[in-house]
């Protein structure tokens, strides 16, 4: 490596290739994850898109998050995906025809034109509201855009927490592995084992016409997918009724991150940011009494059916390490995981991998089930820098820009020897290098 960042560019030409797939990215309103394999936006990419892209243009960062909080359904979810009128139906699969948001999802609240899917993704939207917000305050006050974005935050919050605990223990569920973003994560095997799969002629994937079938998940996986999410749609999306419901750390972990987020805007809008001060406080209170696992000194995912830990190690057990309110203990203990024997990190791999390099499931090559990601290792670069361990930060700074940049910005890598992934000009990729490099 020549450069000081630990990569073969510097630092300029690396912050010019990387706006280079987010212009590449960009449809007019907001940035696609990929073209080939991911022709919509995304929720949680957009959020993590925007995050980067303020340092780019903040006027299209504000414009990337609204245009997604444009297509949230009126009783708060905001979808996972806003489809794109522009693309043909055989581009994604599942496509508008499968969600039938408009029809399927009209009680619900879902909009009458704007096509959707009907289940979620990680609310990462107030935080990136927020650093949106904090890189241009003049044009964010100039556009109303934190008046504009709160209440809708608000009701995103709302649906979570009043909808979504479906294990009465004040954390939020998912109701399916593409909800909580590691879509085939090992720890989802044993609740998915429950359900059964829809048959494999009944759909067509077309992510197979752009993507590496042994780098993506399995055709039964898929046919899990299709299942639960057929079965939530014919209930015309309404929660508590399905036959998987899991509480997972790190999507709870970003719903509290965004808590302290909306704090910090209601206090800007000139309101008392106390009571969701507390709120976050009480969840992240929750987080630890529901998922901590002390032996393992990491988070687990808690089966809501059948009440118990999934004994899995993911990389979102890790994740809450980017909370500023757990006990130092904790902390302390993620720490010495994120450096040991099950994830590796500046001893044998140089970015966090997804799933436990020791795990019976795990598989440099596939998807969640081994590869190092992204936004991930973003957010636990982060958390080791909230907790007072800047040395670690920074070494895990300097190998996400320069795996970034040798990959060509790719989705996700091989954890050992980062080479690339799935698909190569991935959004957040791409964002998040120029996050890290500002
Ligand atoms: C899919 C877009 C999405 C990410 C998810 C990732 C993948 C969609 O791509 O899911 O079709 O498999 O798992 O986290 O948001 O980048």
């Amino acid at each position: 490596s020549a450069f000081s960042n630990g990569s073969a560019f510097s630092n300029g030409s690396l912050r010019r290739a990387a706006a280079r797939v987010l212009a590449d990215n960009w449809t007019g309103r907001s940035t696609v994850p990929s073209r080939t394999l991911y022709p919509h936006q995304w929720s949680w990419d957009s959020a993590f898109i925007a995050i980067g892209l303020r340092h780019l243009s903040p006027l299209r960062a504000q414009t990337e998050l609204e245009t997604l909080l444009g297509a949230q359904w009126g009783d708060g979810r905001i979808p996972h995906i806003v489809f794109s009128p522009s693309v043909p139906l055989d581009a994604y699969f599942p496509s508008p025809d499968f969600w039938r948001s408009s029809t399927a999802g009209r009680a619900a609240g879902a909009p009458r034109t704007t096509q959707t899917s009907g289940i979620v993704q990680p609310p990462v939207h107030a935080l990136a509201v927020w650093l949106v917000h904090r890189a241009d305050p003049g044009l964010s006050r100039a556009r109303g855009f934190l008046a504009r974005m709160y209440p809708r935050l608000a009701a995103w919050h709302r649906y979570l927490l009043h909808r979504r605990d479906l294990g009465g223990g004040g954390l939020v569920s998912v109701v399916h592995p593409w909800e909580q973003g590691m879509d085939n994560s090992p720890a989802w095997d044993a609740p998915l084992a429950r359900i059964t799969p829809a048959p494999a002629r009944s759909f067509r994937r077309a992510d197979l016409d752009h993507g590496a079938a042994e780098d993506r998940p399995t055709d039964v996986d898929y046919g899990r997918y299709v299942r639960l999410a057929t079965d939530y749609r014919d209930a015309g999306y309404a929660d508590g009724q399905g036959g998987f419901a899991v509480e997972d750390p790190a999507f709870n972990a970003l719903l509290i991150a965004s808590e302290h987020a909306l704090a910090r805007i209601a206090k800007e809008l000139g309101a008392p940011g106390t009571a969701r001060q507390a709120r976050a406080e009480r969840l992240t209170a929750a987080l630890v009494e529901r998922l901590w696992d002390p032996a393992r000194e990491m988070f687990l995912c808690r089966d809501v059916i059948t009440d118990a830990l999934v004994p899995e190690r993911g990389v979102s057990g890790l994740l809450p390490l980017l909370l500023p309110g757990l006990p130092r203990e904790i902390t302390a203990g993620l720490v010495r995981t994120l450096h040991g024997p099950h994830f590796g990190l500046g001893a044998t791999t140089r970015l966090v991998p997804s799933y436990d390099l020791t795990g019976e499931a795990f598989d440099p090559h596939r998807y969640w089930r081994g590869p190092a990601w992204f936004n991930t290792n973003w957010l636990l670069e982060r958390g080791l820098r909230l907790h007072g361990e800047p040395g670690r930060a920074d070494a895990l700074r300097a190998a996400l820009l320069e795996i970034a940049g040798a990959s060509g910005f790719a989705e996700y890598v091989d954890p050992y020897t980062g080479e690339a992934c799935g698909a190569l000009g991935f959004g957040w990729t791409a964002a998040l290098t120029v996050d890290l490099l500002h």
